[in-house]
């Protein structure tokens, strides 16, 4: 037995008492919301197969062979079709309780508070990258501040992956190519175990990793102590320059291509005629399949980037190209001289 897999066995062992509990803890506020609503149905379910069970029971008893139940035919009165209606009206009741219920909970899972602190979070065989807003970067961690509104925005690099936390009830895939959202407010400081649920592979049962909740005064340490890196616009600065894509895109370049000034969230017309709001995922799109949606009057020459850069760096040139103002590259030449 080799030192790493001695490793891994310890490892396996240590966290045996977690991942054999029955119930995982309740850190975040969807976990309560999600918990609740589920604990509410199976409740009203096991009320239903007990009356049932006891009906069975009580029928089997009573109409026994041999018993002298009464077994002749009911004379068909007003109060069967009372009966009939209770049950249909009652039951449609309980499900539609549900349904006001629970439409806001899953709405609010796909469509979280606009405030929310966005963390970019990228699935790769075998690990998870995490990409902070100020440049910090971590594998298989994730380090969040106590109540505060947290987005992930997910991709993957290769195959899917989905990003589960028990902890927090909440699971999403991460696709190749998309952008998927996953919104919490973490309760409790902690570690929480982060794992991929999507068969990804030969090792993707140590695609795992841990998503750490601290108090708002230890994620300022953190922060301040991991503080000195890039911010991910100034490290897409760079990018932009070593992947070429200023050779075309920036003003005195003799090929034509759109200027990319102010461009993020503003229509853009394309060639076909249609508009479409320059989001992040057209960003990513333009990168990775430039013929995608091409630019209304641009000859379609962008050639695709799609496995040449990694998702990590194209998360930083979006950064950089959203953090243009409009007007920005007009100055070309004084712009030029300081990269
Ligand atoms: C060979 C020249 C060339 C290179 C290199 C190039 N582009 Fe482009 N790019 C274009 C052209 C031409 C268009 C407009 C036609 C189209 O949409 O395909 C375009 C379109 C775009 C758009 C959409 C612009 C809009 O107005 O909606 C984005 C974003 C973009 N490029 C980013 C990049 C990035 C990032 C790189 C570097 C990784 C890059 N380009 C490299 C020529 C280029
Ligand atoms: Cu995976």
């Amino acid at each position: 037995m080799n030192e790493r897999f001695d490793g891994e066995l310890f490892d396996y062992l240590w966290h045996l008492d977690q991942d054999l509990i029955l119930m995982p803890p309740q850190a975040a506020v969807e976990a309560v919301r999600s918990d609740t609503l589920l604990f509410a149905m199976l409740g009203v379910s096991a009320l239903i197969v007990l009356l049932v069970a006891v009906l069975i029971t009580w029928f089997c008893l009573r109409y026994r062979a041999g018993s002298n139940a009464d077994r002749g035919h009911r004379p068909a009165t007003k109060n069967r079709h009372r009966l009939e209606l209770t049950l249909a009206l009652s039951m449609f009741v309980i499900f539609m309780v549900f349904f006001f219920w629970s439409v806001p909970v899953y709405l609010d899972l796909y469509r979280g508070p606009k405030d929310a602190l966005t963390i970019n979070v990228v699935g790769k065989q075998w690990m998870w990258r995490v990409y902070h807003p100020n440049g910090i970067e971590e594998i298989n961690s994730l380090h969040v501040p106590v109540g505060e509104p947290i987005r992930l925005r997910l991709t993957t690099q290769d195959v899917i992956h989905s990003f589960f936390v028990p902890a927090f009830r909440l699971k999403r895939d991460a696709v190749p190519g998309m952008y998927t959202n996953l919104w919490f407010t973490a309760t409790k400081p902690g570690t929480y175990r982060l794992f991929c649920s999507e068969y990804c592979g030969s090792f993707h049962s140590r695609m795992r990793g841990r998503i750490v909740v601290m108090t708002q005064a230890d994620y300022e340490t953190w922060l301040t102590r991991h503080g000195s890196v890039p911010s991910p616009a100034a490290a897409g600065k760079q990018l932009f320059q070593a992947y070429g894509c200023s050779g075309c895109h920036l003003g005195r370049s003799s090929v034509r291509a759109p200027s990319l000034a102010g461009i993020y969230g503003r229509p853009v017309p394309l060639a076909d005629g249609t508009t479409i709001i320059a989001d992040e995922a057209y960003l990513h799109d333009s990168i990775v399949r430039p013929v995608k949606h091409i630019v209304a009057g641009y000859v379609p020459i962008m050639p695709s980037f799609a496995g040449q850069i990694p998702e990590g760096e194209i998360l930083k040139l979006i950064a950089y190209i959203k953090s243009l103002e409009p007007g920005d590259w007009e100055q070309g030449p004084v712009q030029r001289s300081d990269q």
